[in-house]
């Protein structure tokens, strides 16, 4: 019997869970299939590996990153660390909760150094198409590689589309946008908040991106933040010169007039409207078509496409987990692929999706979210091998975390919690968030 081919697109923390989900079966002396992973960028690590670049990127590809300078992780990372790499493995130490871009990429790169899979990875190589051809059922996978320049076709048995869905903005109109005397962006190209000292600035949105932007903003040294809210306020106690207010309108100028009559002069806009699922290399019978929410439409277990399970989606879901959810999901698929899993029929597939659904919908508040996501990762990881974790624990962290931010918006990322991995307590960090102004490595490692 052949081998099974299984391409990966995508070398992100999804798609590098799902090598490391396969290495570790062949660790364990599996026969696993032949894996390439495809990955449009020169290196890995996803929305974590940072580049200056906005708009295209050196080979003329849409940019893909949307983090910026000085970003801290948002979240405690006692909440997302690998239950088969701790932070202790990879530093030799215990580290503080809030670790800047770097640190957390280095941390992702660790693990899969030491698992060698770097070689499994194509770079330079943007997946064009994929298609699937019923009589074979093999997929004819299309990419462009940009080193060689050329463009070539593979089959495979199993295509793995873990390409994110924070990269493609969504960028609504307002009147006046077009004849408005500022700048007028969105956060995927915001890059240093610096630009913006001593200017009053506009954000549009009232979730992580419009809190964590403004909370830059603020504190490298801007005049003013004015949040305009479309449902509602994000309603933590911001500093004096931050205000929150309804709805945009319009704008006219440079002033900004809101739902609630009230006007303002502003120097630049900042759309932090989110993202769109945007997957332009998979015809209409394989493309996931959903909003950005927890139990994500057609997808059984939150990664097995109904309408073609020989096709899985890595990492669709919005996220309170992430690292150590990719890593459940990806060892979850590796099973199913290599057939240790059952996969059921189309009716049951549904069912499934919509009980997720309706179990989503029947929550109220973001603590029924954690706990919701938390069983989720839960329930994938008692079907597969997964190093098991104390998830109820990693929710705990949430929760104290949500609490902090109420307590103190702009002090929330000085406090500190205890790994599920290891069970140690994280230092405090040697300075307050708002006065750390040097995000490197370097300077968050030296405790
Ligand atoms: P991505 O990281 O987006 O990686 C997808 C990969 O697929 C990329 O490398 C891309 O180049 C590649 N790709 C895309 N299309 C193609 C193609 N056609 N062909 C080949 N390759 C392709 N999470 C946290 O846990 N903590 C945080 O603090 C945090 N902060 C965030 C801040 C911002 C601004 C954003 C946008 C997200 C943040 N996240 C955070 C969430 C983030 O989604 C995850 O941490 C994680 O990066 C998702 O991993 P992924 O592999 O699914 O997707
Ligand atoms: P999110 O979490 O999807 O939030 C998008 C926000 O944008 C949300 O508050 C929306 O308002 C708002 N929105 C969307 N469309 C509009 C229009 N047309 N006008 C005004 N406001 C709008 O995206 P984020 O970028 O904040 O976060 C994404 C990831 O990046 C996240 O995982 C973080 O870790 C970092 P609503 O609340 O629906 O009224």
């Amino acid at each position: 019997m052949t081998r099974k081919r299984i391409a990966i697109i995508g070398a992100g923390p999804s798609g590098l869970a799902q090598l490391r989900a396969f290495q570790s079966a062949a660790q364990k002396g599996e026969a696993i299939p032949d894996i390439v992973c495809f990955e449009k960028q020169a290196n890995w690590g996803g929305l974590w590996n940072y580049t200056w670049r906005t708009g295209l990127d050196e080979n003329g590809e849409p940019v893909h990153c949307s983090m910026y300078r000085y970003l801290w992780s948002n979240g405690p990372k006692e909440g997302l660390e690998f239950a088969d790499y701790s932070f202790e493995e990879h530093f030799g130490k215990q580290i503080a909760s809030y670790p800047p871009r770097a640190v957390l990429f280095d941390y992702i790169e660790g693990r899969v150094l030491k698992a060698g899979v770097r070689d499994w990875i194509r770079f330079n190589s943007v997946v064009r198409w994929v298609e699937y051809d019923e009589k074979s059922r093999l997929f004819s996978v299309t990419i462009h590689d940009h080193e060689k320049d050329r463009t070539y076709t593979e089959q495979f048995d199993h295509v793995i589309v873990a390409s994110g869905h924070f990269s493609t903005p969504n960028v609504p109109f307002y009147e006046g946008f077009d004849t408005f005397n500022g700048r007028v962006l969105h956060a995927h190209d915001f890059r240093d908040a610096r630009e913006f000292k001593d200017k009053d600035i506009l954000i549009l949105g009232s979730s992580y991106s419009a809190e964590d932007i403004g909370s830059q903003c603020w504190k490298y040294g801007c005049k003013s933040v004015t949040v305009a809210y479309r449902n509602a306020p994000m309603g933590f106690a911001w500093p004096d010169n931050w205000q929150e207010v309804p709805a945009l309108v319009r704008v006219e100028g440079k002033t900004a007039y809101f739902k609630d009559g009230s006007s303002r002069e502003v120097d630049a806009i900042i759309l932090c409207t989110g993202y769109k699922h945007f997957f332009n290399f998979l015809p209409d019978d394989l493309r996931l078509k959903t909003t950005n929410r927890l139990a994500t439409s057609d997808l059984y277990k939150g990664v097995v496409w109904v309408n073609n399970p020989r096709l899985f989606y890595l990492g669709m879901q919005d996220q309170w987990f992430t690292f150590n959810m990719f890593d459940a999901q990806a060892w979850w698929v590796r099973d199913a692929i290599m057939g240790k899993i059952a996969i059921p029929d189309r009716e049951t597939m549904l069912a499934d999706v919509k009980e997720r659904q309706d179990r989503e919908d029947a929550g109220e508040d973001a603590k029924y979210a954690i706990q919701y996501q938390g069983d989720y990762v839960q329930e994938l990881i008692d079907e597969t091998d997964y190093p098991s974790f104390d998830v109820a624990g990693a929710c705990e962290a949430f929760f104290e975390w949500k609490y902090h931010k109420i307590k103190d918006i702009m002090g929330f990322r000085d406090n500190s919690y205890k790994s599920v991995i290891t069970g140690t307590m994280a230092p405090v960090h040697h300075t307050p968030w708002k006065d750390a102004l040097d995000d490197t490595m370097e300077a968050y490692l030296r405790n």
